[in-house]
């Protein structure tokens, strides 16, 4: 299949290849529009299905890895046409990807990006990667997971800091905090996460998979009412002005002003 906004490639030994996908929106910082969206899923469900692909390896570009859902896209929402077109479908699809997904982050790893890099399952970050959650300074929340899985890994109060005031922490902060498996100079980390790809496709493929599920058991069970919790609160806030207001400042590259309606 052939792809606009993501680059896809196979390496490795027959039998025990990787599937490396990277998103390539670099105008935008890797955004996530739903194009995009719709074309990972298609790719990872392709090399989950192909019997030769035992690890899949998801990355963006040194300077972004991605900055976020698309905010332009956004922008017009309102609460009941967010809610209709219901991408979080697309997202739930990655969810249910069986084959260990490994990713290499760098530069920005913002908003529904960083959401996207906790779908995975091993993170290697570059030490020029700052990750965070800044939907409240556009008027509105982590809609994508983030209010759930950011506290799991990292604690309610680190989660706290960093969903309400939207500050970005960096690689070794991250590493501190369990958020990624490791960092490592910019020019390795791709080489990195391929390696930990490579090694983990020389194993059984059938204990990988049951092992993948057994873990995100535990983690994934009572997480569903947390996610649609965090869903209804994300669509009502496209009935607000702030989110007209904080998205409209940030396209017109001004300082928002809230107004708290
Ligand atoms: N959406 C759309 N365009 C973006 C985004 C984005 N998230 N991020 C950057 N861009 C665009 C900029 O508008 C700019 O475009 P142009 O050149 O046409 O003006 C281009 O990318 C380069 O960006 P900057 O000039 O701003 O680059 P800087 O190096 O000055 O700044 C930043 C980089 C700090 C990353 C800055 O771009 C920024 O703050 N971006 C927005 C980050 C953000 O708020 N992310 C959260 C978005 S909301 C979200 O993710 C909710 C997820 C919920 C799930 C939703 C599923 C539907």
């Amino acid at each position: 299949m052939t792809y606009k906004n993501i680059i896809v490639e196979e390496e490795g030994a027959a039998g025990a290849s990787i599937g490396i996908i990277a998103l390539n929106r670099p105008q935008v910082l890797n955004a996530l529009n739903h194009e995009l969206m719709g074309e990972l899923v298609s790719a990872l469900e392709e090399f989950d299905r192909k019997e030769s692909i035992r690890a899949i390896v998801l990355t963006g570009s040194e300077r972004a890895f991605a900055a976020g859902a698309d905010i332009k896209e956004m922008s017009d929402e309102t609460t009941i046409s967010i809610m209709l077109r219901d991408n979080f479908a697309t997202w739930d699809r990655i969810r249910n990807v069986k084959k260990p997904i490994v990713c290499a982050v760098s530069g920005f790893v913002l908003g529904g990006g960083c959401e996207l890099m906790m779908n995975c399952d091993i993170i290697v970050a570059s030490e020029t990667t700052q990750l965070g959650q800044p939907e409240i300074n556009i008027g509105v929340i982590p809609g994508a997971g983030g209010t759930q899985r950011l506290t799991r890994v990292v604690g309610k109060h680190k989660a706290m800091e960093m969903i309400l005031t939207g500050k970005p922490i960096t690689a070794p902060e991250a590493l501190a905090l369990g958020l990624v498996n490791k960092v490592v100079p910019v020019e390795l980390y791709l080489e990195e996460a391929k390696a930990i790809a490579r090694e983990i496709a020389k194993k059984s493929p059938v204990a990988v998979r049951l092992a993948k599920e057994s873990v995100l058991k535990t983690y994934d069970a009572p997480i569903s009412e947390g996610l649609m919790f965090e869903r209804k609160n994300f669509y009502m806030l496209f009935s607000s002005e702030d989110q007209k207001e904080g998205m409209k400042a940030f396209l017109e590259k001004r300082q928002p002003t809230f107004s708290g309606r």
